[in-house]
């Protein structure tokens, strides 16, 4: 029984990194699993690096294999392997598959592997007819050829793509319009490439602005006058909203894969800065917050935090902004590595190297906006990143992957001031003490650790001014959980959770149906979900009343094609969360 919980949570984590096709054939299909299978639906995303022109190293040891397929093979690992794998195979959330592994394995040994997985998270590629038996046996070869490097991203080519629509010059000295700013959300709707802003009291589309490929998550400076918004493709789209009608007024592609992008708040630096992370080239790059004119480029190719081993590939995670000095905080994934980059002298740039866990991901701050909490979530912890000291303050052991968005932030009624954090590969929630003066005891400690509906998870969320906590798991590979959320009160959270029925009440057609990402209103009384299905079908955004935990209103329209991430501007801008 215990065995098969692992396996069913090891195979849903691969299913978000590598935009897998199928879960355990054996189990009963959800119609979640089916729409993935189907290529109705798909998590993660293919890179778009796959697309770039590579060279092909010939190796003499491999087995033979033509141009075509070759070429095939490529299409396939980057559109289903390179997640976990990595670009250069050099293994994250997978195992490595260098050639000096693979060669020794031989095809036998890698051609079972891919065609039935393993229990320990690889997909069974083969029986659950994902791939067909030609190519598995392409891709059995494939990995035994040297891996073909995408090409560099350098100046030039940022240079090539960077567009002012509207110069700093000709846009509005004070707000155009009468929207009320600090209640609009940013959603993404991501198979569209598109991002809609919604305002939060009539729930209308007040605008539907084209972004990047496969769009990832949106960013506002700290006036909160320019919202950032980063596709899979690593375009950077800057919208102005100030603006009659808020529209894109400069754009740019940093590189040829990204998700992150973040932009200066320190005082003397608001809007100043923008920065943007790339997962290939694996670097990133600082720009002017008003123009995304590209300034300086940094790469993360390094050492590993743990065994100082060369990666040439640390792909950049969450970025956030330090409040304490004008610093970003970058998480070089692979190596472990959190760059704490002084953007105060580009010129003579200053980079702090903290070392971390590896395979760092995604985080927020503490209540206070001092603290970093990192998620290392392939290591299962939660680094501390003082930002007033520039250090490493704890690492802390939580559940199986952790994977908090941002976190949430409230007060404990017996521990003070926590952050939580969910799992992709466990059902628990791990609350972390985060007060180290009032309530030192507890602090960087896992104070408690709540069971929720099930693993899967991928943000929970709360307010400042509410008792809710409130837990996704889109993930799960029951419907009845990946269509629910999990609420529990703060005040009593012995009592368990409640599971709310979202997509239900969101009454859409049939369909995935993915419950994702809480996110609340700038007052903090109601919360938004989106209930995610693929791109052909119907999707919507449900909002709950945070004190009745009641249904308040249900967003549908044609054009809320496969919405996930939502961003409310005053939030976003805040750190509130
Ligand atoms: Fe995300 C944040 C990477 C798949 C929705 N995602 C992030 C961040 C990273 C990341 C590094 C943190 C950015 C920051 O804070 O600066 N995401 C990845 C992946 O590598 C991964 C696992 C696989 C992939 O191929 O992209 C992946 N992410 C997804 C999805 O499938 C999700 C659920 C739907 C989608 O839109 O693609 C998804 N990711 C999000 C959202 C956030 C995010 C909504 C921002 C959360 C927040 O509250 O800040």
């Amino acid at each position: 029984m215990k065995q098969m919980r692992v396996k069913k949570w090891s195979v849903a984590l691969s299913v978000i990194a590598l935009a897998i096709t199928n879960l355990n054939a054996q189990e009963t299909k959800p119609e979640k699993v089916k729409a993935v299978e189907e290529g109705r639906m798909q998590v993660g995303g293919p890179s778009p690096v796959g697309q770039a022109e590579m060279m092909q190293a010939l190796n003499p040891k491999s087995p033979p294999m033509s141009k075509a397929e070759f070429d095939i093979g490529k299409k396939i690992y980057f559109e289903r392997c390179a997640g976990c794998h990595g670009v250069l195979r050099k293994g994250a959330t997978g195992k490595p598959l260098t050639t000096d592994i693979t060669l020794e394995r031989g095809s036998e040994y890698l051609r079972t592997f891919i065609h039935y997985g393993s229990p320990l998270g690889m997909p069974n590629w083969g029986t659950s007819n994902a791939l067909t038996e030609q190519e598995v046996d392409v891709m059995t070869r494939y990995i035994q050829h040297e891996p073909p490097t995408p090409p560099e991203f350098g100046m030039k080519e940022m240079n090539a793509t960077w567009k002012v629509i509207v110069p700093p010059a000709q846009r509005p000295t004070k707000k155009m319009n009468n929207l009320d700013l600090a209640n609009l959300f940013s959603v993404t709707l991501r198979d569209a490439g598109k991002v809609a802003l919604i305002d939060g009291a009539s729930k209308k589309i007040v605008e539907v602005i084209d972004t990047g490929y496969a769009v990832h998550i949106s960013r506002l400076s700290k006036s909160g006058r320019y919202l950032y918004v980063i596709g899979r493709d690593a375009k950077i789209v800057l919208i102005d909203l100030w603006m009659e009608r808020p529209a894109p007024v400069a754009e740019i592609r940093v590189g040829l894969e990204a998700r992150s992008i973040e932009t200066s708040k320190y005082k003397g630096y608001e809007d100043k800065y923008a920065i943007a992370g790339s997962y290939w080239p694996p670097q990133y790059t600082l720009m002017d917050g008003d123009t995304l004119k590209p300034l300086k480029i940094v790469s993360t190719r390094g050492m590993t935090s743990d065994e100082n081993e060369y990666h040439p590939e640390p792909r950049v995670a969450a970025i956030v902004a330090s409040h304490y000095h004008p610093e970003f905080l970058v998480n070089a994934k692979e190596t472990g590595v959190v760059h704490l980059v002084d953007y105060s002298d580009l010129d003579n740039l200053k980079v702090r190297m903290i070392k971390t866990p590896r395979f760092l991901h995604d985080g927020g701050f503490e209540s206070t906006g001092r603290y970093f909490m990192d998620a290392a979530n392939a290591s299962d912890k939660i680094a501390v990143i003082d930002t007033k000291e520039g250090k490493l303050a704890a690492s802390i052991s939580v559940g199986k992957t952790p994977h908090p968005g941002r976190g949430a932030n409230f007060i404990h009624p017996k521990f003070g001031p926590v952050w939580a954090t969910s799992h992709l590969g466990d059902e628990t929630i791990s609350l972390i003490g985060t007060d180290p003066v009032k309530h030192g005891n507890n602090a960087w400690k896992v104070v408690q650790t709540l069971k929720g509906a099930g693993g899967g998870s991928l943000f929970l969320k709360t307010h400042p001014k509410s008792r809710n906590l409130w837990v996704d798991a889109p993930l799960n590979p029951d419907p009845a959980i990946s269509q629910s959320v999990a609420v529990f009160d703060i005040n009593q959270l012995d009592k368990g959770f409640e599971l709310l029925p979202i997509a239900e009440w969101a009454g859409v057609k049939p369909g995935a149906k993915r419950v994702v990402q809480p996110e609340y209103n700038r007052a903090g009384d109601e919360v938004w979900f989106s209930v995610w299905s693929s791109g052909s079908e119907e999707s919507a955004i449900v909002v709950v009343d945070d004190k009745t935990r009641k249904l308040k209103a249900v967003i549908k329209d044609p054009r809320v094609v496969t919405p996930t991430g939502k961003f409310n501007v005053y939030n976003t801008q805040n750190d509130v969360y």
